[in-house]
């Protein structure tokens, strides 16, 4: 099914991988009935959406997830929050898609993000920032584990990739 999909929709599906990153959407975003804005978002971008899965993070998830904050101040807290009620987790994939994400996202602070940023437009919290996204590649290799297994990641093209990725140079 899927190598007839790949011959019939051209050769940008054969092309190398694109780069995937880590994206959830945190209790927050899912209690104020966020998941549909932000998933918008990044749809309309252009990424394409490789894995999502709704669940409840358990706080030796969370822990494994935050590790690299472990002994901040913030550290109990945070891995608290992540644990506190459900997230959507999802694996988006482009060129590019960990620095376009963080862009979408704004500054950590939501009282400090841009407008027209995720957390700028709908966070005024510190903590409370509505979304996740990996930093790099190594935090993107590192955090996708902890949530998706390798077959869970789905490998397909989008028929308009040729518009969505155009080059003209
Ligand atoms: P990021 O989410 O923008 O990558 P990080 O510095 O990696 O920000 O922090 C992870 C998460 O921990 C933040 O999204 C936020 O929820 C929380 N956090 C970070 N710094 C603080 C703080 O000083 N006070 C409370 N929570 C914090
Ligand atoms: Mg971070």
């Amino acid at each position: 099914m899927s190598g007839i999909f790949y011959r019939q929709t051209g050769a940008y599906a054969r092309e190398p991988m694109a780069e995937r990153t880590l994206i959830i959407i945190k209790p927050d975003g899912v209690q104020r009935h966020m998941m549909g804005e932000i998933i918008s978002r990044f749809e309309r971008k252009g990424f394409k959406l490789a894995a999502a899965k709704f669940l409840q993070v358990s706080e030796a998830t969370a822990r494994r997830h935050y590790a690299v904050h472990e002994g901040k101040p913030f550290f109990e807290g945070v891995v608290k929050y992540l644990a506190s009620s459900p997230v959507l987790a999802m694996v988006w994939e482009a060129d590019g898609v960990i620095d376009m994400a963080r862009k979408m996202m704004g500054a950590t602070f939501g009282y400090n993000a841009e407008p027209g940023t995720i957390r700028g437009d709908f966070s005024c919290s510190r903590g409370y920032n509505l979304i996740h996204g990996s930093d790099s590649p190594e935090s993107a290799a590192y955090e996708i584990p902890l949530y998706f297994a390798d077959e869970e990641l789905v490998n397909y093209g989008l028929v308009d990739a040729d518009w969505l990725y155009g080059k003209n140079d």
